[in-house]
């Protein structure tokens, strides 16, 4: 008989998962990665700090945003739309790391999404209790290409909605490492994350952080 050393051990390969039509969960496809990305998220965060943007209405977000690569998202008193430059220095955002475009990159491709050319890096940092409500994204331009999400530190409920502001959602746990790809129609579909709760991760502290690639312009 041969013992088989490996029956008890989980999947070598990341475990792809769809959410519905247009959005694959690779859960777990960023832990490679990160040992190259998190050393590189830091650094963008040391010379772009998150802050807390105000939505058009006055009122703050509660996760605190940063970008990298040649675009990065501002919301103020006029609206929400991509920059050139982050607000706060007038400077252009900080490059985006090869680490980063790398995992963006290869998660694209596995999802089916040949030769992704993010120009955007969106860092969403979530302390205890941050949330963001359900809304779409509708400022970028070309649909063709996906969005691809990585969560690193504290879990956090993914809400995953339709077309529709009433559709219901989908609730969705991310775990550290976790990888979600979106394309096709699922671009214009609403989403949010419920409110992460207090904890201490070895790597972020008492953080969730996410990093949304995008192609803006
Ligand atoms: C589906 N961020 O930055 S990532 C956002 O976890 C945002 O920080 C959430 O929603 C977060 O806009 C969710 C997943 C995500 C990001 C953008 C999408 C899903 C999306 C755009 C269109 C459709
Ligand atoms: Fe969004």
């Amino acid at each position: 008989m041969t013992l088989d050393l490996f029956a008890d051990q989980p999947a070598l390969e990341p475990t792809r998962q769809p959410l519905g039509a247009h959005a694959v969960l690779l859960r777990g496809f960023a832990l490679p990665f990160v040992g190259a990305v998190w050393p590189a998220v830091q650094a963008v965060l040391a010379a772009a700090p998150p802050r807390q943007m105000l939505t058009p209405g006055g009122r703050a977000m509660s996760a605190r945003l940063s970008s990298c690569g040649a675009r990065g998202w501002v919301s103020d008193a006029r609206g929400y739309r991509y920059s050139a430059t982050d607000p706060a220095t007038g400077q252009p955002w900080p490059v985006m790391p090869a680490p980063l475009r790398q995992l963006a990159e290869a998660a694209a491709a596995e999802a089916g999404f040949a030769a992704f050319d993010p120009d955007a890096c969106l860092i969403n940092h979530y302390g205890p209790g941050a949330r963001m409500g359900l809304h779409q994204d509708k400022d970028e331009r070309d649909f063709s290409q996906p969005i691809v999400s990585v969560s690193l530190g504290l879990p956090a409920v993914f809400l995953w909605g339709g077309p529709r502001r009433a559709d219901r959602a989908l609730r969705v746990p991310l775990a550290h490492g976790d990888v979600v790809v979106f394309g096709g129609d699922g671009r214009l579909h609403f989403h949010g994350v419920a409110p992460v709760a207090a904890a201490e991760h070895p790597l972020t502290g008492a953080a969730r952080i996410n990093l949304t690639f995008r192609r803006a312009g």
